[in-house]
């Protein structure tokens, strides 16, 4: 297929003319790769000040891990978390995506300035959170999702990974729609890991050309995830890659992603990931434009 590059419609400056990278502060005790980090709103702030000096192009920040097995935190715990961070950021002129799957987060942190609402379940885990999507209009992620982390890894089950899950988000889109949303909002994400096994995350990553017949902006979120992980094996003792030694094989996966079309990629470790999207523009400038 061509590589994607129609900007959202309507806003024309989210068009980079390349993949788009953002960068991601998760603001939490336990994330998988940074969990512990960024807890302290100064330094979640001048990490996500420092992501989009390195090359991001929206900083993605969450106050709620979600990592398989993760347990919910309270609500005021993740306002508490986010807000500030978020209203850090977009008073720094970064362009924010708030990482929540909660209504009122949402809401709180469009207020504070996020211009994104990224919702890992694509407005199935709150039932107010499409009606918040519509009513402040900001463009909404819709993630395949099937279950809480809790629960996800056994939810790991498909005859056609690829169908499925690319079905599965189209009803969920149709679903986000007839609550209001404006399909001009919807960014669509295959969710890498959640309630995918490894092999799914691959077939889904070899096939990213597929969603074409969504129509829509495509995020892939592969970066430090453990189907890297497990690639990345030391062979001598077969002893799983730690996640933040993932970083090289998730450029590769970026610019990858970016040649299948991908609008943008989400990753820890942001400046390999700004040079291999361009790597790949690049590449596909000498071709001619065509993917
Ligand atoms: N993965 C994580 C968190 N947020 N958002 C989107 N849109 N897609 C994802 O695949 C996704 C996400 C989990 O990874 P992290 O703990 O490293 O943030």
């Amino acid at each position: 297929m061509n590589a994607y590059t129609s900007p959202l419609p309507g806003l024309p400056h989210w068009d980079w003319g390349r993949c788009g990278v953002m960068g991601i502060v998760n603001v939490t005790p336990d994330s998988f790769s940074d969990g512990g980090l960024w807890l302290d709103p100064d330094k979640a702030v001048a990490h996500g000040v420092e992501l989009a000096a390195q090359g991001a192009d929206i900083v993605d920040v969450g106050g709620e891990s979600t990592r398989p097995g993760a347990v919910r935190v309270t609500q005021d715990e993740e306002l508490r978390r986010v807000l500030p961070v978020v209203r850090g950021l977009a008073g720094a002129g970064v362009r924010v995506s708030v990482d929540t799957m909660r209504a009122a987060v949402a809401e709180a942190a469009v207020a504070a300035g996020a211009a994104v609402i990224n919702d890992v379940s694509g407005g199935r885990s709150d039932p107010g959170m499409i009606a918040v999507a519509a009513a402040t209009g900001v463009p909404f992620v819709v993630m395949h999702w099937r279950g809480q982390s809790t629960v996800m890894d056994d939810l790991a089950r498909y005859d056609d990974v690829v169908g499925e899950v690319i079905d599965e988000v189209e009803r969920q889109m149709e679903a986000v729609v007839a609550g209001g949303v404006d399909p001009s909002q919807l960014i669509v994400d295959p969710g890498l890991g959640f309630a995918k096994s490894r092999e799914d995350d691959w077939a889904l990553l070899a096939r990213l050309d597929a969603w074409s017949r969504l129509g829509r902006p495509v995020l892939v979120a592969a970066s430090r995830k453990r189907f890297l992980g497990t690639l990345l094996a030391d062979p001598a003792t077969g002893e799983v890659r730690p996640a933040r030694a993932r970083d090289a094989a998730t450029a590769a996966v970026s610019a990858l992603a970016a040649a299948q079309g991908a609008w943008a990629v989400r990753v820890h470790e942001v400046p390999a990931t700004a040079d291999a999207v361009r790597v790949e523009a690049a590449l596909r400038g000498a071709k001619g434009g065509a993917g």
